[in-house]
């Protein structure tokens, strides 16, 4: 049963306030539910609870209880599997085909990798000869950071927090979220889970509400915060960037992209079709790593077209309990409003408009939901505003190329870097492609793959730093030599 009050989450307590703001599902854009909105007193007791469980149970407990109780959380988050999926589809809109393949399942798995990772994380150790003649030994010795703030986005949520408080509480710190003001549900949810299982108060805490001069302001300007971990737009990591320049705090930034997919002639055609179409279409393109920039080489490009072309109008739109459901619609009414107004810049900037362009036929109620077209244009210049701006939306262009160095030219020229996905039997190439892109991650016929060891991360304007498997580690404590002279 989906809760019509979502609450924050305190030192183990859900906390109403006297200020609410409405949670609607973009599917109708009608409004389910309510949620309390934390002020300034709500932030700083949620700050001051995580600061109280780091000097107490939580800080005090040994590794090995923390990675039991971190196991019992996987445990319990796929016992309520399906509260969660309800409750992340309500949010967002998505399909429960895709909900419940990625955002649930990754939803506990970033808590088991992060267990698994800080258990098995090596040190450093060097012994020394010391100047009188006797030793020293060094060895790193990992502390939590402290409390760290953690700011999320409506694209994935459940997936993106856990993202960040896997490992921030494998690593032994406490958190104070902030989810976005469209996804407050999943956040919530899981600070019920925290009780079931016995994390200590005051480790997990959630205060809702917006950016500015809110819950997000609050959190990121607060003096007692040691760490802010983000992902979300650009502009946004910016101000949080200054806020945490205050107090010279560490900052991890997972930001905007606009990535581009290379596809060489000689590529599996059908493996680059599904990639590409689940790159540009999946979440209703609302993912960080989606294409909107696709480069075909010009021997396959109108075969190429017409596929993409076949594909996209082949998706079914429609509501997350269809099981035929491809795609669902965007987050909001505000983002439906920006989406569409790249459409209308497309055609102004002369786009040919392959596929989509517009809002599809939707019967009852969901008339008034968020949703969009499938979208494809070609014919663009490389300058036009749809090719250079991060739109979000399901939607790419795609433009011919000739040669290597011309893709290369055309792919790097932006000012995000985030990922890109390269299609090409030929390992040389990809291998000599992928290296000379200026992203942080580059998948090879393949697209959201992921191993979650791996580094994660934009390069340019996509983000600060690096989070998964050990890179995390890196950021979520504090690497200490301890040198002895024995
Ligand atoms: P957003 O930047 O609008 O919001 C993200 C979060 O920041 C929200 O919780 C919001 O309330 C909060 N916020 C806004 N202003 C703030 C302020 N002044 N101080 C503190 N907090 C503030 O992003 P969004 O619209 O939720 O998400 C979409 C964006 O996220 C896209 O640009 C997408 O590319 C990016 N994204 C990046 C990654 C990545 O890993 N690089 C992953 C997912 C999404
Ligand atoms: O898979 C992940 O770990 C991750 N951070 C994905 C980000 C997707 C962006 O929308």
């Amino acid at each position: 049963m989906l809760q019509d009050k979502i609450l924050n989450f305190i030192n183990g307590e859900f906390v109403a306030t006297d200020k609410w703001f409405e949670n609607r599902t973009p599917i109708s854009n009608a409004v389910i539910g309510q949620v309390a909105e934390a002020g300034k007193a709500e932030v700083d007791a949620a700050v001051a609870a995580a600061q109280a469980a780091l000097k107490g149970p939580w800080g005090k407990m040994t590794l090995a209880k923390r990675v039991e109780l971190l196991e019992a959380l996987v445990a319990e988050i796929n016992n309520r599997f399906d509260e969660f999926l309800e409750a992340e589809c309500a949010d967002t809109g998505k399909p429960r085909s895709l909900a419940s393949h990625i955002d649930i399942p990754r939803g506990a798995a970033n808590f088991k990798v992060f267990a698994d990772v800080i258990k098995n994380v090596p040190g450093e150790f060097f012994d020394m000869a010391t100047p009188d003649g006797g030793t020293a030994i060094n060895y790193t010795f990992r502390s939590p950071v402290g409390v760290v703030g953690v700011i999320c986005p409506w694209n994935l949520p459940l997936l993106l927090m856990t993202w960040k408080v896997g490992p921030a509480l494998a690593c032994g710190n406490t958190v104070v979220v902030k989810p976005s003001e469209e996804t407050p549900r999943t956040a919530a949810l899981l600070g019920e889970v925290m009780n079931k299982v016995g994390i200590p108060k005051g480790v997990y805490n959630v205060v809702h509400g917006f950016g500015p001069n809110s819950a997000g302001e609050f959190l990121t300007t607060h003096p007692d915060v040691d760490a802010i971990t983000f992902t979300g737009e650009t502009r946004t990591g910016e101000i949080i960037n200054r806020a945490a320049s205050v107090g010279s705090r560490p900052v991890s930034l997972e930001m905007g992209g606009k990535n581009a997919a290379i596809v060489f002639a000689d590529c599996d055609f059908d493996a680059a079709i599904e990639g590409t179409l689940r790159s540009a279409f999946a979440n209703c393109g609302q993912v960080c790593l989606g294409t909107e920039r696709v480069y075909v080489e010009r021997p396959i490009f109108e075969k190429f077209v017409a596929a993409m072309k076949a594909g996209a109008e082949k998706l079914k739109i429609g509501v997350p309990e269809d099981p035929a459901t491809g795609m669902g619609p965007l987050i909001s009414k505000e983002h439906q409003n920006k989406v569409l107004s790249y459409f209308q810049i497309a055609k102004e900037e002369g786009a040919t408009i392959v596929t989509g362009g517009g809002v599809p036929d939707m019967p009852g109620e969901l008339k008034d939901g968020c949703w969009v077209q499938p979208t494809i244009w070609t014919g663009l210049p490389e300058d036009a505003r749809v090719i250079k701006e991060e739109i979000f939306g399901p939607c790419c262009h795609i433009a011919p190329f000739d040669s290597e160095d011309e893709v290369l030219e055309k792919a790097n020229d932006n000012i995000y870097g985030l990922a890109t996905a390269i299609w090409t039997k030929d390992v040389s190439r990809a291998n000599r492609v992928a290296q000379q892109m200026e992203v942080g991650i580059a998948w090879v016929n393949s697209w959201f793959l992921r191993d979650l060891r791996t580094a994660f991360g934009g390069a340019k304007q996509s983000g600060i730093g690096r989070e998964g498997g050990v890179h995390s580690l890196e950021f979520y404590t504090e690497l200490k030599n301890i040198c002895i002279k024995l």
